[in-house]
């Protein structure tokens, strides 16, 4: 296979190839703009939007490796634009890899045969699979963490919710004879890392995961080639993880039998043992701390900026999106009073349990001041946003309830 580095080799790769930068509206992405605490000086306070190649201005985190976040106003709508969907990588040299060049090898311990697939092969000699479903970074919001944590200093977009489309992982494990000692399934690997010593970026997933009905080796996105930013030609897609097991640019797939001990595993990507109820990884538990695996309940107002101003007698038009780990969304509340009260919001289309749900609700602005509006997701599985941040080293699960106040004029 021929691979072209196409933006890490040289300082002004992606620079040279951008569009001129515009500064972004203080308003767009700040956090205090959304309604959540101020943040530590240095973190958010710098954005600017940058069109890389393909895509729509973005939030620029970092240019190498690109790390660029969805604008709020492109969370209006349940399915985000390809060309809008953020981008994130941890090494700055990435594959430029031609759909005719490309091959997924099937191996590992715990396979009877290898085999080799083209993208042809997959998709004539499959069936195919489409599922809709947010990819969202476990650090996303990790710029709002109050005390401050290091990392990708990331707001609010660092998500993405679309219809992926490509074959069931498991079929194609079917295919190569999985053995009973199978453990996990491991992916990689197609970045490079510019400093020789950053590990691969290869992941691994419990080996239940990746025989889910719903974990796809997708080509498609929203019914187009995936962008080469978000993983052309394939990547893995497991609806309700977080997406730091969403491989793009997927070159392998191994069925193992021992627990996959690189660092993207044993060291990044994990939370303190038991702060969270989401489910264990059980293969990657350590003493004191465990791999992240699927997303808390979240929510996210879009329709109101902080400070923006009503007139009264009109109503304020709470508008926002939705989602979880894959129970789905059961309600979504709404109080305009610090919280003493909720009430029930309307929810939109149901594209599924992994998907973005849509809420709206219209509240009379009836007088004249400032209103605390807040917005409270619950899921079928009976878990809630919570009132306080769960603080944890890396920054992740970010699920605070937002409170975005307006000024009824
Ligand atoms: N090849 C590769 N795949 C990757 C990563 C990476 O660095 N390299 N990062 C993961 C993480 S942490 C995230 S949040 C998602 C981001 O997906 P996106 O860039 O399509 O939005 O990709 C995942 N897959
Ligand atoms: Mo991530």
């Amino acid at each position: 296979m021929r691979r072209k580095l196409f933006a890490g080799a040289a300082g002004a790769g992606i620079l040279a190839m951008s569009k001129p930068l515009r500064v972004l509206a203080v308003e767009d992405g700040n956090s205090a703009a959304l309604g959540f605490a101020r943040i530590p000086e240095g973190a958010l306070v710098e954005q600017h939007l940058y069109a890389l190649p393909g895509k729509v201005p973005l939030i620029r985190k970092t240019s190498r490796p690109p790390n660029f976040e969805t604008p709020l106003e492109y969370f209006r709508s349940a399915i985000t634009p390809n060309d809008a969907f953020f981008v994130r990588y941890h090494l700055a040299g990435i594959s430029e890899i031609k759909a005719s060049d490309w091959t997924l090898k099937v191996g590992g311990d715990s396979v009877e045969r290898e085999l080799e697939f083209t993208l042809k092969q997959l998709k004539n000699d499959f069936e195919p699979a489409e599922i809709t479903a947010v990819c969202q970074c476990a650090g996303n919001r990790r710029g709002l963490f109050e005390p401050h944590v290091a990392g990708v200093q990331w707001g609010v977009g660092a998500m993405g919710n679309a219809l992926w489309r490509g074959v069931r992982l498991k079929d194609i494990l079917a295919r190569a004879g999985v053995k009973r000692d199978a453990l996990e399934v491991v992916f990689g690997d197609a970045d490079q890392a510019v400093i020789e010593k950053t590990p691969a970026f290869i992941k691994s997933l419990p080996i239940e995961v990746a025989l889910d009905e719903n974990t796809l080796v997708a080509f498609e996105m929203n019914g187009n080639p995936l962008p080469r930013w978000n993983g052309f030609p394939a990547r893995i897609v497991v609806p309700g993880w977080t997406a730091t097991y969403w491989v793009k640019h997927l070159t392998s797939v191994k069925a193992v039998s021992k627990p996959e001990a690189g660092f993207w595993m044993s060291t990044a990507y994990r939370l303190p043992r038991g702060k969270f109820k989401t489910p264990s990884f059980e293969s990657q538990v350590a003493n004191a701390n465990e791999p992240i695996t699927t997303m808390v309940v979240n929510s996210l107002i879009t329709s109101l900026k902080n400070g923006q101003q009503i007139p009264r007698g009109r109503s304020i038009d709470l508008k926002g999106i939705a989602w979880d780990g894959g129970a789905g969304i059961d309600r979504v509340e709404v109080s305009i009073d610090s919280g003493a009260s909720w009430r029930r919001a309307k929810l939109g289309r149901d594209l599924g349990r992994f998907s973005f749900r849509e809420f709206t609700l219209a509240v009379p602005a009836r007088e004249r001041g400032s209103i605390v509006v807040m917005a409270r997701a619950t899921s079928h599985s009976g878990e809630t946003q919570v009132d306080r941040l769960i603080h944890n080293p890396a920054g992740y699960h970010h699920n605070a309830i937002q409170r975005l106040y307006v000024e009824v004029v």
